[in-house]
């Protein structure tokens, strides 16, 4: 009897130190939240961490988490780093109930890691970033502390202990660090979404100026009317989204500059939102893609965008491009978030519409796609030219800085592939026998695409029918009718750019500088 009453006091106090654990992590997140609303959300200990792992994984590895989990990558990420953190408070709290001070200090411990990471984010740029992490941990340990002095001593031989005075005790303890918890934590959430609001009323207040270079328009059989082909412009909600931030940042325009500075940069420059706003404005429709696209894959997108031609601010800052004698080869883009991409100053340079763009399709840029401002240039993958919430940009050279991706073995220089997709029908698709039409994109941005052919099996290549080319930076879609016989059969498609270049059949991973290879499908014809 004496016995079962031990074990069964035992498991109740293993249960409770626990969930003394959880509440301890708990209480710590909740005041490391409203403290980062104080001092800078993106301070918080689950951003900071979660950067932190972002910007510590090996290339291949976020390589592999953009390509499997997408624009979910973050969400993973935080979903992984709650679930270690769970796991570790249970610890602590079946710790903290044999030795209560070590338990205490462990969870110290891991306020140590989210301060550490916190102040050396890239973004960080004061010492009061330590203070969400720091105070968080403090109360956390206090919470353990407390809720396991507040669970009985371990019974002593020959004494029954009071169990129900003490469970009561507790029960009244821990509630109350939940509902001070709860209630910290969603005063925190609350003041971190006012923080957002200047932000937002910033970019509702913007009105895009008719640009002085209005972009030419689309010729209306640049869209193919097939069943399955995507839209010639993306819609802003459907454009792909790829980038290190796991808190888009949300930046006020009206207290927005962008410094322009650097090597062989005579005059400096700083400029407000509203003086990007007040000069002349270009609009064009121009193919993003991110390096991180398999061959096949959906990181590309078209849209139109208005802006700044780039190369007209550097030479109002005196910056002459390296191939006339400048001094400077690299133009380094930094973002309020501290991502860093370089770009040749001879591509902003050479006469395409590199630019500041200020509007995506119509509307200001989205958060999610660099609000206020972001940089675009045709022909180079996004993570050497497609800075987005940029804020600074650096005259440098090649030789003296890498950015943030080449640090991490991507290449310094990378013009988009060319490449081109089958849309429909879709791998696996069983379409009837008869005509069965074969269609997709091709890309080859800033050259332009000449020529797309097919092949079956391995029959012979077809040319296939293409679209208008809108521009040499725009995608270009293109068809073919096929009278599919049943069975299964391979399609593969290759373009040809206008330089005269096919698309390599030679298959190459995403990194350094891009896939490469044929994208081939396979149906089952009935
Ligand atoms: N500040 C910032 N800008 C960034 C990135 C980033 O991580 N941070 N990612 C770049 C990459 S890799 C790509 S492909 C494009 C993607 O732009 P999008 O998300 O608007 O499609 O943004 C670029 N600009
Ligand atoms: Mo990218």
């Amino acid at each position: 009897m004496q016995d079962v009453t031990t074990k069964r006091t035992a498991l109740t106090r293993a249960a409770s130190a626990g969930v003394s654990g959880l509440l301890a992590g708990f209480a710590a997140l909740a005041a490391a939240e409203l403290v980062a609303a104080a001092v800078r959300p993106e301070a918080g200990p689950i951003t900071a961490v979660g950067g932190a792992a972002i910007d510590l994984t090996p290339a291949p590895v976020k390589d592999w988490a953009i390509r499997s989990f997408g624009t979910n990558d973050k969400l993973v990420l935080q979903l992984g780093i709650v679930s270690v953190l769970v796991l570790f408070a249970l610890a602590l709290g079946l710790l903290a109930l044999r030795h209560r001070r070590i338990g205490a200090a462990g969870v110290l411990v891991f306020g140590v890691v989210g301060t550490v990471a916190a102040v050396s984010r890239p973004d960080s740029q004061s010492w009061t970033d330590a203070l969400p992490s720091l105070i968080g941990a403090l109360i956390g340990s206090a919470v353990l502390y407390l809720l396991i002095g507040a669970l009985t001593p371990a019974p002593v031989d020959g004494r029954e202990p009071d169990t129900g005075r003490d469970r009561r005790a507790f029960l009244i303890a821990a509630s109350a660090a939940a509902v001070a918890s709860a209630g910290v934590g969603t005063l925190g959430r609350s003041l971190t979404a006012r923080h957002g609001k200047d932000a937002v009323a910033s970019r509702t207040a913007v009105l895009l100026p008719r640009p002085a270079s209005a972009a030419a328009a689309i010729p209306p059989d640049a869209q193919l009317r097939v069943p399955g082909m995507k839209p010639f412009t993306t819609p802003n909600k459907d454009f792909y989204r790829v980038d290190t931030a796991l808190v888009v940042p949300k930046v006020d325009a009206t207290a927005w500059r962008l410094r322009i500075h650097g090597k062989g940069v005579q005059r400096p420059l700083t400029l407000t939102f509203q003086e990007l706003l007040n000069r002349e404005l270009i609009e064009r429709d121009i193919t993003l893609t991110c390096v991180s696209n398999e061959v096949g894959g959906p990181y590309v997108g078209n849209a139109r965008w208005i802006g700044v031609r780039l190369a007209d601010l550097l030479r109002e800052a005196g910056v002459k491009p390296p191939s006339r004698g400048g001094r400077a080869d690299q133009l380094v883009a930094r973002s309020v978030d501290g991502m860093t991409l370089g770009t040749p100053v001879d591509a902003v340079m050479d006469g395409r519409d590199a630019m500041l763009a200020l509007g995506m399709n119509g509307e200001p840029l989205p958060f999610d796609h660099g609000f206020p401002v972001r940089m675009v240039v045709p022909g180079l993958y996004g993570f050497v030219s497609a800075c987005k919430w940029i804020e600074d940009i650096e005259l440098t050279t090649f030789d003296d800085y890498d950015p943030y991706w080449v640090k991490r073995g991507w290449a310094r220089e990378a013009p988009i592939k060319t490449q081109s997709r089958i849309d429909t029908p879709k791998p696996f698709a069983r379409p009837g026998a008869g005509t069965v039409m074969i269609a997709g994109v091709a890309w080859a941005q800033h050259r332009g695409i000449d020529r797309v052919e097919v092949r079956v099996d391995d029959g012979p290549w077809r040319r296939a029918d293409l679209a208008a080319q809108h521009t040499v930076d725009t995608w270009r879609q293109w068809s073919l009718p096929w009278k599919a016989t049943s069975g299964n059969h391979t399609l593969s498609v290759r373009a040809t750019d206008r330089a005269g270049e096919i698309q390599t059949e030679k298959r190459a991973k995403t990194v350094p500088d891009g896939a490469s290879g044929w994208h081939t499908v396979v149906v089952e014809v009935e």
